[in-house]
C-alpha cells in the first residue's frame, strides 16, 4: 500500500514538473531565443557530452557494483564438478565484461566523433563486406568456443557410468515441499506412480514391487562426502526445479517423467561451515541479525535466532504462491555418519504397517467424514439448483 502511494506521489510530481516547464516555456515567448526544431552545433555538442556522461555512469556503476556486491556470489563449490561450472561461468563473465567495456566505449566515442555538424555531410554506402565479415566471424568463433566448452562440461557432469557404485536417491517435488526416497539395501528404487498415493505412502510407491520393500522416505536429505549420489527427480503437480546452489547442480522436475542429476559432495556440512569465507559470511549475517533483533526487541518483539549455515535444496521454478518456501535441508555427512543416520530410519513398508495398525482402533471414526462429505455434496447440489432457477427467472 505504501509503495502504491509513493508511486502515485512520484507520478503526480512528474506531471507537476511537466506542467511547470510548459509554463516556463510560455513565459519565454517573445524573448530572443533559437526556437527552431533543427539541432544547432551547440545542441549537438551538448548531446555528445551528455552521452559521455552516461558512458561514465555505466563504467562507474559497473565497478561500484563489482566492489559492493561482488562478494555476494556463490563461493567455493562443494561438489567435484563444481569448479568446472564455475570456470565456465567465470570465462563467460570475463568475456562479457571485456566486450561490454570495448563496445560501449566505441559506441559512444563514434557517436561523439561524428556528431552533427553543419559543414559535414554523412557518407552513404550500401554495405561493407569487410566490416560484416569482422562482426560476424569474431562473435561466431568466440561463441562456438564457449558452446563447445559448455558441451564438454555438460557431458562430463551428466555422464554416469552404469557400473559405477552410486547411491540412488529419489527427489519428489510437490507444491510446496521436497521429499527424498532412499533405495535401501538393494540400491534400487521401487516403481512409483502418483495414482498409488494413499495415506502415508505420499510418493505413490508401488508396494507390490520387491525393490520397494526396503525404500526409505525422509524429509531431510543426508548424503555422504566423497561418494557419487545419483538423484532421480519426479514431480507430483507442476514444473519444479531441484536447485543445489552450493553443489552447482540444477535439474527440472517434470510431471510424468523422471529426470536425473549426479554429483559427488566434497565438503561435509561441518567442513564447509569452517571455510574462512563462510565463517566471515555467517559472522556478517549474524551482525545484521543482531542489529535487527535489537530493533525488534525495542519494539517489544522477539529476537531473531542466530544463523548457522546449512546446504539447501531449493525450488528454482516459480511453481505457485509458496514457491519461495519450497526448500529442504541437505546434510553432507562423513560416510560413517551417513551409514549410521540411514540405519536408524524405518522403511516405508514399516511405516505403512505402523499406520495401518494405528488406524484399526479408530475405524469407527471413518464413516463420520464420509457422512460429512455427503452432506456437503447435497448442499452444493441444492445451491446449484437454486442458482440455475434464479438465472432462469432473471432471463425471463
Ligand atoms: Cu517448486
Amino acid at each position: 500500500m505504501t509503495s502504491l502511494l509513493v508511486i502515485i506521489v512520484l507520478v503526480l510530481l512528474a506531471v507537476a514538473l511537466w506542467q511547470l516547464t510548459k509554463i516556463f516555456d510560455l513565459t519565454q515567448v517573445g524573448a530572443s531565443s533559437d526556437d527552431s526544431q533543427v539541432a544547432s552545433d551547440n545542441d549537438n555538442n551538448v548531446q555528445g557530452y551528455i552521452m559521455f556522461g552516461f558512458l561514465a555512469f555505466i563504467y562507474i556503476f559497473t565497478i561500484y557494483g563489482l566492489l559492493k556486491w561482488g562478494n555476494l556470489a556463490l563461493h567455493t563449490p562443494a561438489s567435484e564438478h563444481g569448479s568446472l561450472v564455475d570456470n565456465l561461468m567465470n570465462i563467460t563473465w570475463v568475456l562479457i565484461f571485456i566486450v561490454q567495456v570495448i563496445t560501449q566505449g566505441l559506441l559512444y566515442w563514434f557517436s561523439f566523433k561524428n556528431r552533427g555538424n553543419k559543414d559535414r555531410k554523412a557518407l552513404f554506402f550500401a554495405d561493407s563486406n569487410k566490416l560484416e565479415a569482422i562482426w560476424s566471424i569474431i562473435p561466431s568463433v568466440v561463441l562456438a568456443c564457449l558452446i563447445l566448452y559448455g558441451l564438454y562440461a555438460w557431458n562430463n557432469i551428466m555422464f554416469v557410468d552404469k557400473d559405477e557404485d552410486v547411491i540412488e536417491i529419489e527427489l519428489y517435488a510437490q507444491q510446496f515441499k521436497w521429499t527424498a526416497r532412499y533405495a535401501g539395501q538393494d540400491n534400487v528404487l521401487g516403481k512409483a506412480n502418483v495414482r498409488l498415493i494413499e495415506g502415508v505412502n505420499t510418493l505413490g510407491v508401488d508396494m507390490s514391487d520387491p525393490n520397494a520393500q526396503d525404500d526409505i522416505v525422509v524429509s531431510e536429505l543426508h548424503i555422504p562426502k566423497g561418494k557419487k549420489v545419483h538423484f532421480k527427480m519426479r514431480s507430483q503437480d507442476v514444473l519444479h526445479s531441484a536447485y543445489f546452489p552450493h553443489f552447482r547442480a540444477q535439474m527440472n522436475c517434470v510431471p510424468g517423467m523422471v529426470t536425473e542429476f549426479a554429483f559427488v559432495p566434497t565438503y561435509t556440512t561441518a567442513e564447509y561451515r569452517e571455510l574462512p569465507f563462510m565463517v566471515e559470511k555467517v559472522a556478517n549475517i549474524n551482525k545484521l541479525r543482531a542489529e535487527r533483533s535489537a530493533e525488534l526487541v525495542a519494539k517489544g518483539g522477539t529476537a531473531l535466532d542466530p544463523y548457522t549455515f546449512d546446504y539447501l535444496l531449493l525450488c528454482n521454478k516459480i511453481c505457485g504462491a509458496s514457491h519461495y518456501n519450497m526448500q529442504m535441508k541437505v546434510v553432507v555427512d562423513t560416510p560413517e555418519d551417513y551409514k549410521k543416520w540411514l540405519s536408524e530410519k524405518t522403511t516405508l513398508a514399516q511405516d505403512i504397517k505402523a499406520a495401518a495398525a494405528a488406524e484399526k482402533p479408530a475405524e469407527g471414526a471413518a464413516p463420520t467424514t464420509d457422512t460429512a462429505a455427503k452432506v456437503i455434496d447435497t448442499v452444493k447440489t441444492v445451491v446449484d439448483t437454486v442458482k440455475a432457477a434464479v438465472a432462469k427467472v432473471a432471463m425471463k
